[in-house]
């Protein structure tokens, strides 16, 4: 079993690949990545971040695999730095994913309301074009009222989920937020909405997105149902988001899930 994580290398700030990296793992399946850009720390918070875009390095990554016969059983994508990533991201696709292989796309492009440095309307267009060839989508309520072209924040969620599923037929937003809880919506087997709601804690938690979708990656690839999926990854996630708070001074820095990651595996095999 292996996934191929597509995602950047934040060197400090926990997102991206350095928390889908121990998470997948953890949960016993091989994780291999392909970094999309090398980064000193991630964008949100810091100041004069290095960013090192990495699509050169693709065409010749990719020829190598192909001469070893690699395919994946699951291609998990996230934040990629360029529309000419995407159209990559695209055709690994094509040429890496297995008959049966899921391809999982977190659409990282922004939050609270607001694109992210660096990315725009034709971006988001470009997004649409990956969210078309998934079987999950991932995005947080941002990304998702942005896929819909619903004003942000959408709160008619019925309607949001069957704009996005327009695109994928599984979407899965992140981050709704009613009164002291924090949702996950999606569509069940019969097109109706659920949801998964936990106590939100106060603030903006950098790296929780990422550690919902590769926990879920994970779950998913431990052949849990979506529904369980979620339930474990929502879990994981507020634990980890509930410690922090306690434990974290500077959120820049992301989220101790390392401190979660046993109760996580407890459950996830329990
Ligand atoms: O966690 C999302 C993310 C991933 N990668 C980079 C980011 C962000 C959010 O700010 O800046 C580089």
């Amino acid at each position: 079993m292996r996934v191929l994580a597509i995602n950047d290398i934040s060197c400090v700030g926990k997102c991206s690949l350095t928390v889908s990296l121990p998470v997948i793992s953890a949960c016993g399946i091989t994780c291999d990545v392909l970094p999309t850009a090398l980064l000193s720390t991630h964008t949100g918070g810091f100041d004069g971040y290095t960013f090192l875009d990495l699509t050169s390095e693709f065409s010749g990554v990719l020829h190598h695999w192909k001469t070893l016969g690699l395919k994946f059983d699951c291609i998990y994508s996230g934040y990629l730095g360029s529309k000419a990533q995407i159209d990559l991201v695209c055709k690994i696709k094509e040429e890496f994913l297995t008959e049966k292989g899921l391809l999982v796309v977190d659409p990282v492009m922004g939050d609270s309301g607001m694109l992210y440095k660096g990315f725009d309307d034709e971006y988001v267009d470009k997004m649409r074009t990956l969210c078309r060839q998934a079987d999950y989508i991932l995005p947080n309520l941002t990304e998702a009222s942005y896929l819909a072209n619903i004003p942000y924040p959408a709160t008619d969620t019925k309607t949001l989920l069957f704009a996005l599923a327009k695109l994928c037929p599984r979407p899965i937003v992140t981050g709704i937020l009613e009164e002291n809880a924090i949702s996950v919506c999606y569509l069940d087997e019969k097109g109706e909405e659920k949801r998964y709601s936990s106590q939100n804690v106060a603030g903006f938690f950098h790296g929780a997105g990422d550690v919902f979708s590769s926990a879920f990656v994970g779950a998913i690839m431990k052949g849990k149902t979506e529904e369980k999926a979620i339930q474990l990854a929502t879990d994981f996630t507020t634990a980890s988001i509930r410690r922090t708070a306690k434990e974290v001074p500077d959120k820049r820095y992301g989220l101790n899930f390392e401190a979660e990651i046993f109760e996580f595996l407890k459950n996830l095999n329990s």
